[in-house]
């Protein structure tokens, strides 16, 4: 099958025929439609010191199962899946307590760094299931526990958003902060995720919700989205701005991963109020003044949308198909997965909510 090969940040990502095993156990083998180019994947290749390589990334994305391993009970071929790029145990801590995006035995090592049994190889060679997905491909192999079957009226190209940057955004406001009806919200980046966090702050009845980033484009989308208020981070203090606009703001949700962000998102939160860290921000540190802690403000981190994703995912799939929730105005492009690079300079460069790689083309 064909995957796109990361081998390193000075080299272009090439796709190439790799080898993909058979699915054993409670493993289940997908034929992609479509994969999203979500910010994580920047990560992977900039933040980590070393990421492993050859690796295939890529993690937002849905299809069709092709055939399933014996022990699977869930999904069976020809059904019509989005992958979580976070499987989980069902059985740990954090599982049985109802917060399956913590688990803490997720089939990840395996796959993340060469494992015992790596389930893709290029001539013998292991290839890394990066950000335990490897979507940038036109076939997976991934646990049951990663598989959200949906409803098959679905377009699975564009539902394949929902696998990482719609759960992450609307989760975020609804399932992380629970924003109430009539409270006033900040989402500060407005990206993929973050045009998400809107939609979300919007469905769940916000009375203002205030897009701040420093792109006029992005700012655009956002109303579209339901942002009511747009900052240009760029021009002035954006706290100061947000401040008049909502004295007494609610939520803010930083969706960058930059200590700055988060500092602002922190200062512009009225007392008792939530600051919600939704970027990735490996290695870096932030400083909050402690004495903010004594107005009862509070800071909070999310992952996945705090979402369990397997009643979660086909809600929003639901939500889409009765108009409740945007996807469209997301993809931005449609490329063919050879075109992966250019999708990767567009969103360094800020000129999309999303590219859809499509394994169709
Ligand atoms: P994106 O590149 O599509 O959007 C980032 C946005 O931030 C762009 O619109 C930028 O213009 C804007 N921006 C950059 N710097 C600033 C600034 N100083 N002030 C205001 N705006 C700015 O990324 P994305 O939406 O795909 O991802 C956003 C983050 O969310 C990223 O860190 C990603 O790794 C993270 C993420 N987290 C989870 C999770 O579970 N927490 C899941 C998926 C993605
Ligand atoms: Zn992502
Ligand atoms: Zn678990």
């Amino acid at each position: 099958m064909k995957a796109a090969l990361y081998r390193g940040s000075d080299k272009p990502i090439v796709v190439e025929e790799i080898e993909i095993d058979a699915p054993e156990g409670s493993e289940v083998l997908v034929d992609l439609n479509a994969c999203g180019v979500c910010h994580s994947d920047l990560h992977v290749m900039g933040m980590m010191a070393q990421p492993p390589v050859p690796m295939v990334l890529g993690h937002e994305a849905a299809g069709v199962v092709r055939a399933v391993g014996k022990d699977v009970t869930s999904v069976a071929a020809g059904d019509h899946v989005i992958v979580a790029f976070r499987g989980a145990c069902g059985k740990c801590f954090y599982c049985v307590k109802g917060m399956r995006q913590l688990c803490a035995n997720a089939d990840l090592p395996d796959r993340q760094v060469t494992g015992p049994r790596p389930r893709l190889k290029q001539n013998g060679v292991p290839i890394v299931q990066g950000v335990s997905v490897g979507g940038w491909a036109h076939q997976v192999l991934l646990p049951e526990t990663s598989m959200v079957k949906i409803r098959k009226d679905a377009p699975l190209d564009k539902v394949s958003l929902i696998g990482c940057g719609v759960m992450t955004g609307i989760g975020a406001a609804i399932h992380t902060a629970k924003v109430e009806p009539g409270s006033d919200v900040a989402v500060i980046g407005c990206g993929g995720v973050g045009l998400n966090v809107i939609q979300g702050a919007r469905l769940a009845g916000a009375h203002r919700i205030i897009a701040v980033d420093l792109l006029p484009n992005k700012l655009e989308m956002a109303r579209e989205f339901g942002a009511t208020h747009c900052v240009a981070a760029g021009e002035g203090d954006p706290v100061a701005k947000v401040k008049e606009i909502s004295p007494y703001l609610d939520y803010a949700f930083e969706v960058i991963g930059l200590p700055v962000t988060a500092q602002q998102a922190f200062a512009m939160i009225r007392p008792g109020g939530t600051a919600v860290v939704v970027g990735v921000g490996f290695g870096r540190v932030a400083e909050i003044p402690l004495g903010d802690f004594l107005q009862e403000k509070r800071l909070v981190g999310s992952f996945y949308g705090s979402s369990q994703v397997h009643v979660d995912i086909p809600r929003l799939v639901d939500l889409y198909m009765e108009g409740k929730i945007q996807l469209d105005p997301l993809v931005s492009q449609v490329r063919p997965l050879s075109e992966v690079n250019e999708a990767l300079k567009a969103m360094k460069a800020g000129e999309v909510a999303r590219t859809l790689l499509s394994m169709s083309l």
